[in-house]
């Protein structure tokens, strides 16, 4: 009775303590389904987390498993029946977790050094938003866009330039849906940054001639999570049926929920959870983005990985109604993002470029709050490897920044422009 207790203790201590899950001897395999029926027979997988971990959202096209060292052999037999090949992409996935890429910094020193060459814990960004309060008094204010299920605020910086343009319009950023992106709300801070501090007429414009709403966690949960336990971890921290946890917020919004490339598996990394809003944070946010006083020019989305510009629709390969001028502002994008360091970026439409996923803020934005420019970054690196793509080294946050700045920058002008909308001189 007693080595049972101590064992129960040690398992709920390990469970509640948060302590770091390691994947000692778990292999990454790439699968690639082309056919249906394969796909189906992969998605029995979703539901066995401890045996294989399916990365990413099933789809046709290359697929990242994480496999237990004593479900190797059954997972190969399942493959080979299914006429599968497995590209094994990494032998230990604890050897590739350990690599020291993504250093954090330590959230004891002076809080005033905060910088774009570490990563940072989401209470060392939080205290950063707030010195910036008290360091602009009369250009930042923040908002609390909502809740999470953990009761944690979903803390935004405003940006307001008082001698900026009269009767401006908004800019919603929002980033770090998908907890383990995590140079999304790097480049987020680091874009705020620009706003705040750059002398280049360009940036000064843009600053001046917007109300900028800017949200670097929207899944504050799920982002402790992967700094406490487990690095790869996407979804909310809700708990849900089958003794599984999370939603994929991004697949939780009231526009066209679940119709497609969405799971209603509990389990699933694209589980869109029991109902639209299910999740505090996008029920929360909704609310929030539906109540600001400035009507809304442009809604931003950050994710990573693999350097696509995105835009409606996820849910129908049918283009949005002004999918012209969202194609122009496309290209002008794509080429700014590549001027400084020669970064590549693809993409369109969300259902033919990438795959069918219903259910997103960005969609929800353009379909339901009906702002006509609305669009996602997936950011650096490039491929398909969901095992290495969300590790982005620190050293890349600020070249990210930079190109990402770059290309906003232009974005925003191309749209003004088609708009009509009065820039406001720097
Ligand atoms: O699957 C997703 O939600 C996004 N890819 S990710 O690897 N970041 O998870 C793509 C969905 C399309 N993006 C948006 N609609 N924002
Ligand atoms: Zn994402």
């Amino acid at each position: 009775m007693k080595l049972l207790q101590a064992v129960l203790a040690v398992y709920l201590f390990a469970f509640c303590s948060g302590e770091r899950q390691r994947f000692d001897n778990y292999r990454v395999y790439t699968v690639s389904p082309t056919k249906q029926d394969q796909l189906e027979a992969l998605r029995t997988l979703e539901s066995k987390r401890d045996d294989a971990l399916v990365l990413n959202h099933l789809h046709l096209g290359p697929t990242d498993f994480l496999v237990a060292p004593g479900y190797n052999e059954k997972f190969l037999e399942l493959l080979s029946r299914l006429d599968l090949d497995a590209e094994l992409t990494d032998e230990n996935a604890q050897n590739s977790l350990s690599l020291d890429i993504e250093p954090v910094a330590d959230s004891n020193r002076r809080s005033d050094d905060y910088t774009w060459s570490v990563y940072h814990e989401l209470n060392d960004t939080q205290k950063w938003m707030q010195n910036l309060v008290a360091k602009y008094p009369d250009t930042v204010s923040l908002f609390v866009a909502g809740r999470s299920y953990e009761r944690r605020e979903l803390l935004g910086l405003k940006i307001n330039f008082k001698d900026g343009r009269a009767e401006k319009q908004s800019i919603f950023l929002e980033a770090g849906m998908h907890a383990r992106e995590w140079i999304g709300p790097a480049t987020a801070t680091y874009f705020a940054n620009e706003l705040l501090t750059s002398q280049k007429p360009d940036i000064m414009t843009l600053s001046k001639s917007y109300v900028w709403y800017i949200l670097p966690h929207a899944n504050p949960d799920g982002y402790v999570y992967t700094h406490t336990t487990n690095r790869m971890w996407r979804k909310t921290r809700s708990p849900q049926d089958k003794n599984c946890y999370g939603t994929d917020p991004n697949r939780n919004w009231a526009f066209h929920w679940r119709e497609v490339g969405a799971s209603d598996e509990p389990c699933s990394e694209s589980y869109a959870g029991p109902k639209a809003f299910s999740e505090p944070e996008t029920e929360t946010l909704s609310k929030y983005l539906t109540s600001l006083p400035e009507p809304m020019f442009m809604y931003l989305s950050l994710h990573s990985f693999s350097q696509l510009l995105l835009y409606p629709y996820g849910h129908t390969s049918k283009l949005p109604e002004n999918h012209r001028d969202l194609e122009r502002i496309f290209d002008v994008a794509v080429s700014a993002v590549k001027r400084r360091y020669g970064t590549r970026y693809t993409g369109g439409n969300v259902y033919d470029a990438i795959y069918p996923a219903a259910g997103s803020s960005m969609d929800w934005a353009y379909g339901v709050l009906k702002v006509k420019y609305s669009f996602c970054y997936e950011l650096r690196p490039s491929g398909y490897s969901f095992w290495t793509g969300f590790r982005l080294p620190a050293s890349q946050i600020i070249p990210t920044g930079q190109e990402t700045t770059d290309s906003l920058a232009e974005m925003i002008k191309a749209a003004a422009t088609i708009e009509g909308y009065k820039l406001q001189e720097a």
